[in-house]
């Protein structure tokens, strides 16, 4: 078996992980000082977002040179030593490819801007007018006026973030270049961004087409071929259907893909992610058994509830205030227990929570266009905050609560966004020594993963599906069978009145609660969560 398939990956978001060098911004020398850390808590693989030279328009997700580490970050020796040190201990490194688009500041852009007749000018997407009325991700039309050549190009993303012309041999060939650059250098793998759109079809206004497949499949010949690496493309565009594409081994693509309907389901669908709506449990269950099963022996999946881009999960689904702690670790449970790669994502580990600070204190420029946009279409500035609170971006990029100093122990200078008000309660050296933490609960599922292989092999079925508070499965491969219950709600569930949950009566594995005995074992506590391993 693949080593990816058994493995942990935990998601650094260097600007928020760690500051060593008091600027306020986190960087590769504070990753360097928590790698036992991680070691400790047991993951295999660390995936850094990028830190790559950059203006940091999208917090680096804007590269102006792929060869260089942004000196905000600290030095490519630094990032050498981070990689010596984490396969020092057996732990390996992957990290993120950005080649949808570059930063405007990117030295193939500015040729491209300045002169038609330059050869950089058709590594981007030019026409003579917008020729479609699609809006880009981060608010506003997609095409953007180039005065230097009485052009307009496109951009999904900021319009300092222009796409590269995917069509062009040349900047495939210039991808290549650099992927095969950083994997002999000796990285572990790539996470790559937004890496279902390089087959758009822009004048079409078409997100994914066949030649996101054809791109990748020449991507793999070209650098993966033979290395033992592994790959995980982010696919917002991904469905049921075309994971297993993007993911089958033998298609030669991606090892694995990050589907994202889960994370759909708590907005109004075709309005965008600031129109909430509350998520229903049974929906939740409905995606996680449709992805299980479309992908089980026909690709493969990644696990997770976060990134840097996504709310904290226990603020979003679980419950922050009374159950934190339980509710962190019954979500934590109920991913665990899938089939596919886990991503932790950093904090989450010790269940940081979502923030509500005033609007000045919001740096993320998605976030920043977005008031604009929404208050010229007539939204009150209270549905613009409530929409700010649940889901904005900055949310997870709060810098890590390392203690209960000044700065929850993050930096010696001012923090580049504010540290969450909660760090004196919430914060990794508390967690520390406690015995029942989060951090602890999250060991103990990573063991459970490595000793019983039904978790990686295992197919999937859902159990009582109906009833709305309750989410339970099992996992089953030859005769082990791997049973996870899990209380979504803030009430005492009865669960003696479903036959297919007598497994209760048995001894579990792992709980977020003591152990009841006798009959009391069919009643889950508020947002209770089980494991059994049976055969
Ligand atoms: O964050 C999102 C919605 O709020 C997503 O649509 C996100 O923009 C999308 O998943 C793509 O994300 C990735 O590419 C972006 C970058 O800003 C994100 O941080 C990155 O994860 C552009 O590079």
């Amino acid at each position: 078996m693949e080593w990816w398939k058994k493995s942990i990956v935990y998601q650094i978001y260097p600007m928020s992980f760690k500051d060593s060098d008091g600027d306020g911004t986190g960087d590769i020398g504070g990753i360097i000082e928590k790698v036992d850390y991680l070691k400790e808590l047991g993951v295999d693989v660390i995936w850094l977002t990028p830190v790559y030279e950059s203006p940091m328009d999208d917090n680096g997700y804007d590269i102006s040179n792929y060869y260089r580490i942004n000196p905000l970050f600290g030095t490519m020796e630094q990032l050498e030593e981070l990689l010596e040190k984490l396969h020092d201990r057996r732990m390996k490194l992957i990290m993120d490819l950005v080649v949808n688009h570059t930063s405007d500041e990117h030295e193939w852009f500015k040729a491209a801007r300045a002169d038609k007749n330059s050869k950089y000018h058709d590594y981007y997407i030019w026409k003579d007018s917008p020729v479609t009325d699609q809006q880009s991700f981060f608010s506003g039309s997609v095409w953007e006026y180039n005065e230097e050549t009485n052009e307009y190009y496109y951009h999904l993303f900021s319009k300092r973030q222009p796409d590269l012309n995917w069509s062009n041999r040349e900047v495939r060939e210039e991808v290549y270049k650099l992927i095969n650059w950083w994997l002999d250098k000796g990285i572990d793998g790539f996470r790559m961004d937004v890496i279902d759109l390089i087959g758009k079809i822009p004048e079409e206004s078409v997100m994914v087409s066949e030649k996101s497949h054809t791109y990748l499949q020449e991507m793999y010949r070209n650098c993966f071929a033979g290395r033992d690496v592994f790959t995980v493309g982010e696919t917002p565009f991904s469905t049921p259907e075309t994971a297993p594409l993007y993911s089958a081994k033998e298609r030669r693509e991606l090892s694995m893909v990050f589907g994202f309907e889960h994370l759909g389901l708590d907005e109004i669908r075709g309005n965008g992610k600031w129109d909430l709506k509350k998520m229903e449990v049974n929906e939740l269950k409905r995606v996680f058994e449709t992805w299980q099963k479309a992908l089980h022996e026909k690709g493969w999946n990644s696990l997770f509830w976060s990134n840097h881009d996504q709310p904290r999960i226990v603020s979003r689904i679980g419950n922050d205030t009374v159950y934190r702690k339980e509710s962190a670790k019954m979500l934590a449970m109920i991913l665990h227990g899938m089939q596919g790669t886990p991503y932790i994502y950093q904090g989450e580990e010790i269940g940081m929570t979502n923030v509500r600070f005033p609007l000045e204190d919001y740096r993320d420029i998605e976030t920043i266009n977005m008031v604009k946009e929404k208050q010229e279409a007539g939204w009150s500035m209270e549905k613009i905050m409530e929409g700010i609170y649940a889901k904005a971006r900055d949310n997870a990029r709060t810098p890590i609560q390392w203690d209960d100093s000044e700065h929850a122990g993050f930096t010696d200078g001012t923090p580049w966004l504010k540290v969450n008000p909660n760090y004196k309660e919430i914060n990794v050296k508390r967690t520390l020594q406690e015995t029942d933490s989060i951090f602890a609960f999250y060991q103990k599922l990573i063991q459970i993963r490595k000793e019983y292989d039904v978790i990686t092999t295992g197919d999937f079925e859902l159990l009582c599906g109906e009833d709305e508070r309750i989410f339970a499965y099992v996992r089953r491969s030859g005769n082990e069978k791997l049973y996870v219950i899990a209380n979504f709600t803030d009430k005492m569930v009865d669960c003696g009145n479903c036959s297919s949950l007598s497994f209760m009566e048995g001894e579990c594995l792992l709980g977020n609660y003591e152990p009841e005995k006798g009959k009391d074992n069919l009643l889950l506590r508020p947002y209770e969560c089980r494991m059994y391993a049976v055969g």
